[in-house]
This record gives structure tokens, C-alpha cells and sequence, in this order.
């Protein structure tokens, strides 16, 4: 990279890089079982960062052994509060070191280093924050009973949260850290071990975030990391003596992990891919609307399951405001992430720029228009121009599949007809927003499109307190709020006789 973007990595960066890095397995760093390790690349530059140990299935083997011996031991007998003070803990030293975080995210995933520390680290760190909360709350209920067939008898009825047990967590590589604490953090407090299983393309903050929870005094154990390909994610989610699997990634891994699961049923949540709708009205405030739609699907430079990639514009304005997005689009500066000034990076690999280039060709052989963009930018790393496509059909595969780059595509709906059938028009269901100045309007779309969250004149608005997760073929369960200590816990009746 430029000498002063290489200026700007940090010792503890450098350090951090300069050597192989390993499993993180019962509390010790290891080799994996097989000795064979992984190049991780740079994809603003290509060029490779370190190599990471190729975890397999014995490697699997043993990180479920740690984490049920762990589950069993010291862990069990944490106390509510010890949860809570490790996981605050936690959560304290990740922001101590975030621009260490920040910079390794950046150069392994590509994304923005300001990005990285201001959304994926900080709300990493919130994240812990908020489980380390739930901690001590996570109570049953005392439940009036009277069972039918013992007239007279008393009882005494109550429900026990426990945890689940040894839980596995295989994460992607669009927001790597911030994956694993969608997943972690719940688990933990809810008194469970967890084995992470980070993407391929970006394993390096995730053994960072191990050796910080480990200082912090976390027990060995109680969180491993096993670093690998698919084969290791494969195994973990067969694994039979993982209790609970939380995947997130493409919707075709997920219903192989659903298979997977099969073997001893184990728990299973998912958050799988979509194809986000932003629906803007006519009456919207078009000088806020325009920017956000346009960071609504360039955010992360698209690589983000909530991406609102399908732009349904009531057509009186349908002209003005999709050209209004393409200057903002095209207006954005391609960089790389430790370049301050650079928006819009690059993606994470050749496979993912093959697979984003060849949606634009096929979308623009179908008959699109590229109102700003079409094709890769550049030829060091993976850039691809920002790209908003018109003239789209609904049969068009760019407007019914994932992309996952920064591309869009934008078709008018008329107002007569509402845009109900439009919006919900897709198999996925993960996210969608609504841009109005009418409130009647906002709230009629936000009951009627078939998506696990709506956000209203925003976009990707998150909190760790709302319930995350998605309809039809984006997936099981909620991650983040209260409906994650569900994931994590058992809910135990007990009944006495008095
Ligand atoms: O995902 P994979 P890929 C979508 C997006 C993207 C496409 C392909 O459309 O273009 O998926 O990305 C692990 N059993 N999303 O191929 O393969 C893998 O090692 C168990 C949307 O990178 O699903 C990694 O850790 N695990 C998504 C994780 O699954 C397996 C984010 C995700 O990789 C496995 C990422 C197997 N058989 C991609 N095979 C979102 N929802 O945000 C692979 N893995």
C-alpha cells in the first residue's frame, strides 16, 4: 500500500501480523492437527497478510472436548454476577484496544478502518456490555398450577432457565468480530462454552478477541476458536456432542447446517441472506431519502445481509430520485480502508468479485441500465463501482438474488396498486425501510412487508436490544435482544407436590 497508509498500521498491528497465527483451543494456542495452514490476504492489495492454522474435523473434535470439559467444571459453578463482571470486562478492554481491532479488520476484510472501530468494534463491545447485563436477569417464573386429574392437591410450579450446553457459532466475513458477537456474548451469559468457527477470507480478529478474553480471565475453555474452511464449519455442525449450532451466512450453508444438525437435533439458528427492500414513497424528504437509500445498499460496500438492494420508488418521482441516487453513488471514492478519505472499499476476494461482476453482466445482458457504475474498478484488488441498475424486470436474476457488492436495483411501483406484493416479492425476508413523510403509510408498511425488521426514513439503524433475524429464507430465531437468552437457554419446568 501507499507508504503513509503503511505508516499508519499500528506496532501492535504489525506485531500481531508477523506471526503464524493458531488455534485458540482450551486455553492454548496450537497448531492444527494436520500442521496445514492458510494464507489470509489483503483485498485492497492482494497481498497476503500472515497464514492461519487449517482446522478440520479432529481439530473440531478437540475444541468440543474443551468446551464440554469447560461447561462441566470451573465454568459451571460462575456465579450469575462473575458472568456478568467477566463479560463487562470483556467488553472494556475490546474498546481499550480498538484501533488495534479496527486496523486488523480493515486489512483482512477491506472495509474502512474508521467503519470497523465506530460500528463493528464499538458495537462489539456494546454488545458484550449489554449480555453482561442479562446476566443476572435471566429469571423463570413461578407458574399457578392445577393438574387436572388430582383434585385438591397443591403445587408448587416454576421454570429454571439453564444453559444449553457446548454451543457453535460458524460466522462469515462481512463483519467478522461483529458475527461473533452476535453469537458469543449471549452464550456466555446464559452459562454456556462456545467454539467459533470464523470465515475463511477474514479469521484474524476473532483469535485477537480470544487472547482478549483470555487476559480479561475468562477460563480456559470457555471460548475456542478454530480457524478453517467450510470442511471445519461441516464438522462443527454434525458435531454430536455440540448442543447448539448459530450460523450465519448464505442461505445455501444454512440448509446444510440445517442437515447437519440432524445427527443429535441439536439447536439451530440462522441468519441467512436477503434481498432488502427500500420503498420510497412520493412524499418523502428526498434530501435525507437520497443519501440514505444510497448508503442503504453501498454500506459495507454492499457485503451486509441487510443491504437494500431492491429500490421500489412510486413513480411520479421515480426519475429524479433514482438519478439523485446515482450521483450519490457514483460520487463515492473507492479506496482502501486505512485510507481515511476512501468510501466505498474493495470487496472481500476474487471469488466474491467474479461472483458481483458476473450479477452486473447478466443483468445488463437481460436488459438493465446502469444508471451509474457496471463494472470492477481498477485492477489491484477487488473494487467494484458502485452500481445502480433501472430498466429491471422482476424476472431479472439481479433483482431476485443476493449480490453482495455495492449494486442496486431500482423499478417504480404505482401508488393505486400499493406495494405490498412488490416489496414482499422475494424469498428472503431479513430487512426492508420505508422512506415517507406519512405516518399512516409508515406504519401500514411496516406491518405489511413480510421482513424481521423495518426501518422507517433510515436504514440499517441497529441496537443490541432489538430482536434481529428474519422471515421465509433468511432464517431461524432472533439473535440480539431478549430473544437470544431463548437461543441459549432451556426452559425447565419443575413441579412439587406440596
Ligand atoms: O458464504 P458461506 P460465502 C451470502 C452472499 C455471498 C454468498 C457466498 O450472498 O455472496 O453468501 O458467500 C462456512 N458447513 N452471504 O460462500 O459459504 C464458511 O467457512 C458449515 C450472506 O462466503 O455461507 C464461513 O465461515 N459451514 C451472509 C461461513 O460458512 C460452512 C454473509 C459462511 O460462508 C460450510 C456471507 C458447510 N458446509 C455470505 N461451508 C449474510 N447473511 O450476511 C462453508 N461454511
Amino acid at each position: 500500500v501507499a507508504p503513509d497508509l503503511h505508516a499508519s498500521v499500528l506496532p501492535a498491528v504489525r506485531d500481531f501480523l508477523s506471526t503464524p497465527k493458531q488455534l485458540f483451543i482450551g486455553g492454548e494456542w496450537v497448531d492444527s492437527a494436520s500442521g496445514e495452514t492458510f494464507e489470509t490476504i489483503d483485498p485492497a492489495t492482494g497481498r497476503v497478510l500472515t497464514t492461519a492454522a487449517r482446522g478440520g474435523a479432529e481439530d473440531i473434535d478437540r475444541a468440543v472436548a474443551a468446551a464440554r470439559t469447560a461447561f462441566e467444571g470451573e465454568w459451571s459453578l460462575w456465579t450469575p454476577a462473575q458472568r456478568q463482571r467477566i463479560l463487562f470486562r470483556i467488553s472494556e478492554a475490546i474498546r481499550d484496544r480498538a484501533e488495534e481491532f479496527a486496523q486488523i479488520e480493515s486489512l483482512d476484510n477491506g472495509k474502512s478502518a474508521g467503519v470497523a472501530q465506530g460500528v463493528d468494534v464499538l458495537w462489539t463491545a456494546e454488545l458484550f456490555a449489554y449480555y453482561a447485563g442479562w446476566a443476572t436477569k435471566i429469571e423463570g417464573r413461578t407458574i399457578p398450577v392445577s393438574v387436572p386429574w388430582a383434585p385438591g392437591a397443591q403445587w408448587h410450579a416454576y421454570t429454571l432457565r439453564q444453559p444449553v450446553g457446548v454451543c457453535g457459532g460458524i460466522v462469515p466475513w462481512n463483519f467478522p468480530l461483529l458475527m461473533a458477537a452476535f453469537k458469543v456474548p449471549a452464550a456466555l451469559a446464559t452459562g454456556n462454552t462456545s467454539v467459533l468457527k470464523p470465515a475463511e477470507q477474514t479469521p484474524l480478529s476473532a483469535l485477537l478477541l480470544a487472547e482478549v478474553m483470555a487476559e480479561a480471565g475468562l477460563p480456559d475453555g470457555v471460548f475456542n476458536v478454530v480457524t478453517g474452511y467450510g470442511e471445519a464449519g461441516a464438522a462443527l455442525a454434525a458435531h454430536m456432542d455440540v448442543d447448539k449450532i448459530a450460523f450465519t451466512g448464505s442461505t445455501e450453508v444454512g440448509k446444510l447446517v440445517v442437515d447437519a444438525a440432524r445427527g443429535n437435533l441439536k439447536k439451530v439458528s440462522l441468519e441467512l441472506g436477503g434481498k432488502s427492500p427500500q420503498v420510497v414513497y412520493a412524499d418523502a424528504d428526498l434530501s435525507t431519502a437520497i443519501p440514505g437509500v444510497a448508503s442503504g445498499f453501498l454500506f459495507n460496500h454492499g457485503q451486509a445481509c441487510t443491504s437494500g438492494t431492491r429500490i421500489l420508488v412510486e413513480e411520479s418521482i421515480f426519475e429524479e430520485f433514482t438519478q439523485g441516487v446515482a450521483e450519490v453513488a457514483g460520487a463515492s471514492k473507492l479506496g482502501h480502508g486505512l485510507d481515511p478519505t476512501a468510501e466505498v472499499g474493495p470487496l472481500v476476494d476474487g471469488t466474491q468479485l467474479e461472483r458481483v461482476t458476473g450479477y452486473i453482466e447478466d443483468g445488463l445482458r437481460d436488459g438493465a441500465r446502469a444508471l451509474t457504475g457496471g463494472s470492477r474498478h481498477g485492477t489491484e484488488g477487488f473494487y467494484v463501482e458502485p452500481t445502480l441498475l433501472v430498466d429491471v424486470e422482476d424476472s431479472f436474476s439481479v433483482y431476485r438474488e443476493e449480490i453482495f457488492g455495492p449494486v442496486a436495483v431500482a423499478t417504480p411501483f404505482k401508488p393505486e396498486e400499493g406495494v405490498r406484493r412488490q416489496a414482499n416479492d422475494t424469498p428472503f425476508g431479513l430487512a426492508a425501510s420505508v422512506w415517507t413523510r406519512d405516518i399512516s403509510k409508515a406504519h401500514r408498511a411496516a406491518r405489511e412487508i413480510n421482513a424481521g425488521t423495518v426501518w422507517v426514513n433510515c436504514h440499517n439503524a441497529f441496537d443490541a436490544a432489538m430482536p434481529f433475524g428474519g422471515f421465509k429464507q433468511s432464517g431461524w430465531g432472533r439473535e440480539l435482544g431478549e430473544g437470544a437468552i431463548d437461543l441459549y437457554t432451556q426452559n425447565k419446568s419443575v413441579n412439587i407436590a406440596i
